[in-house]
């Protein structure tokens, strides 16, 4: 039966479909709605706290035999590139499927990195979905893939892969899993020196299999057109390329890490002008041309943002001239009635400057705030600010505030309040924690401080005053500064005034998520009596 499915409820449903034993991740666009649908469809699903935590969690579910699928979007495997690029030494028992979903073009994301090159990185496989059924076939494959060389796979997906909806065909039962016993064998899993050589080495003769395998039975699709021109392609860009110039031969590379490099070979002698299609950097081109190919690039324009079919044709006519003004969409802007608002208020009225972070409240640094100074990625805030206040000149020092929200704290923005403890700068510092008790930006998905599971059911909460002060921050103080604005824009004008290390913690829940909040907490303290 054909289902319409948009690329992550595929990949979800691939995952369900073969027996996946627990599907995590950390919420992130365009990659969130997998583990979403993944439980919906009754799969075993948990956010974590970050990539890095996902992926090692993943990792342990594939050591000990079952498979694992994890989530994340591009700059999350920033974040778990370390076991990432270590794991993919160790033997794996059972599959472990890494999703990296990209943002070309920067929908939703703060830079439009290709996660491509980090399957060079770590020498892990890397499969490229075109449509929701090649998310679907190409999660399976995965799957085979990694328990037939016990190695993680990464599961390439990009924003309009992500979010169109295509007919999927599933298939019922598809990898049947066998039974398990798990043994002790260090040698391919404990990565000291004498070990991590050898099976560094395993790693690189693994790939030369599967470069062999996807040559005589991998995914791999050539289509016979003009020799005239032929377009080598992955991805979303196929479906541009076969639209923009139907009449084209076209090799779509399914598995773009290790490459076909011999079809790849033959596919561009074959034609007179062998043309590389693809969105954000030229990374096949680079490969492919490290295989001795001569093949065309893209023109430089063609490198930011995403493709569509007129950007196609546009690059394969070589027309460089100046592309149609976007016709620029309603600002964003925070909701109204926010409880973000309050805070930005009186950090611009103050004027402080602003370290900040990733999140609904990034929209600080937008009319009618214009409160923030700077933004870099998750979990920096603290750390940034902690830079500035060791660098400013005193009076300037201390008007540095650090803000941050309740997910970006467990995220990675705990790590700043350690470096806090550890290196405190002699003007002191304050960090704000704005708790609106949810991860709101992607979505509305709990995270460890707000007490809620992946499904709402409860859990142990992180309450964030209690770890700061265990951890040793003298001022601690919790605040609604909607409530008391008055009382809030002292606090914060006080603090800086102090050499001392202020938290303050303005909690008051996200407007749209309140009665959520209200429903789930009252469920659940039913479901406890
Ligand atoms: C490493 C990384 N992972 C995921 C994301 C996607 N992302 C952007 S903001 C955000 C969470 C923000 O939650 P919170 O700090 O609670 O702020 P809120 O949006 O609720 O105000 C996430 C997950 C990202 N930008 N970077
Ligand atoms: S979703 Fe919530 S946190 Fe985000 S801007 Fe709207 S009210 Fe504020």
């Amino acid at each position: 039966m054909k289902v319409l499915l948009n690329g992550d409820e595929a990949v979800a449903a691939a995952a369900f479909d073969a027996g996946v034993t627990l599907g995590t991740g950390y919420p992130g666009t365009p990659s969130t709605e997998i583990v979403e649908t993944f439980e919906d469809l009754g799969g075993k699903s948990q956010w974590a706290p970050n990539e890095k935590v996902a992926l090692e969690v993943g990792l342990g579910v594939a050591y000990a035999g079952g498979r694992a699928i994890v989530t994340m979007k591009h700059v999350g495997m920033n974040v778990a590139a370390d076991p990432l690029l270590t794991g993919a030494y160790t033997d794996v028992n059972r599959a472990l499927i890494v999703v990296s979903a990209d943002d070309p073009g920067m929908a939703s994301s703060q830079n439009e990195q290709d996660n491509r090159r980090y399957a060079v990185a770590a020498a892990v496989p890397m499969f490229e979905p075109s449509d929701s059924q090649e998310a679907y076939d190409f999660t399976l494959l995965a799957i085979e893939v990694s328990e037939r060389w016990h190695v993680p796979v990464m599961l390439r997906m990009t924003t309009r892969v992500c979010h169109s909806k295509t007919a999927v065909e599933r298939r019922e039962n598809p990898l049947p899993v066998e039974p398990f016993d798990y043994t002790k064998n260090p040698r391919v899993r404990a990565m000291v020196p004498a070990y991590a050589r050898i099976q560094h080495k395993k790693l690189r003769g693994k790939l030369r299999e599967i470069a062999k395998w996807c040559e005589e039975s991998g995914p791999i699709t050539r289509i016979e057109g003009s020799k005239k021109l032929g377009i080598i392609t992955s991805g979303i860009s196929y479906q541009h390329v076969r639209d923009a110039a139907p009449e084209a031969s076209v090799l779509k590379l399914g598995l773009t890490y290790p490459l076909p490099i011999d079809s790849i070979r033959k596919f561009a002698a074959s034609v007179d002008r062998c043309l590389v299609v693809e969105e954000g950097d030229p990374y096949l081109v680079e490969q492919i041309r490290n295989g001795g190919i001569q093949v065309e690039d893209k023109l430089e324009n063609f490198r930011y943002g995403e493709l569509n079919i007129d950007r196609v044709r546009r690059l394969i006519a070589l027309d460089d001239s100046p592309e149609a003004e976007q016709v620029p969409g309603k600002p964003p802007a925070l909701c109204p009635g926010c409880p973000h608002r309050t805070a930005f208020e009186v950090l611009r009225d103050l004027k402080c400057i602003v370290a900040n972070d990733i999140g609904c409240y990034g929209l600080g640094v937008l009319p009618p705030f214009e409160a923030v100074d700077l933004s870099v990625c998750m979990g920096s805030a603290i750390p940034v600010g902690l830079g500035m206040r060791h660098t400013l000149p005193t009076e300037q020092a201390k008007r540095v505030v650090s803000v941050l929200g309740d997910s970006t704290f467990m995220h990675t923005g705990i790590n700043g309040v350690i470096e806090m403890l550890f290196n405190p700068p002699a003007t002191g510092h304050v960090v704000l924690i704005l708790d609106n008790g949810i991860t709101a930006m992607t979505g509305m998905q709990e995270n460890p401080g707000t007490g809620r599971k992946l499904d709402h059911s409860g859990t142990n909460k992180i309450v964030f005053e209690n770890v700061l002060r265990a951890m040793g921050v003298k001022n601690v103080h919790v605040i609604d500064a909607v409530a008391n604005k008055a009382e809030f824009t002292k606090l914060v004008e006080d603090s800086m005034e102090k050499p001392e290390l202020t938290v303050i913690i303005a909690r008051r829940e996200c407007l749209l998520a309140v009665q959520s909040i209200r429903g789930w907490e009252k469920a659940n303290a039913e479901s406890c009596n």
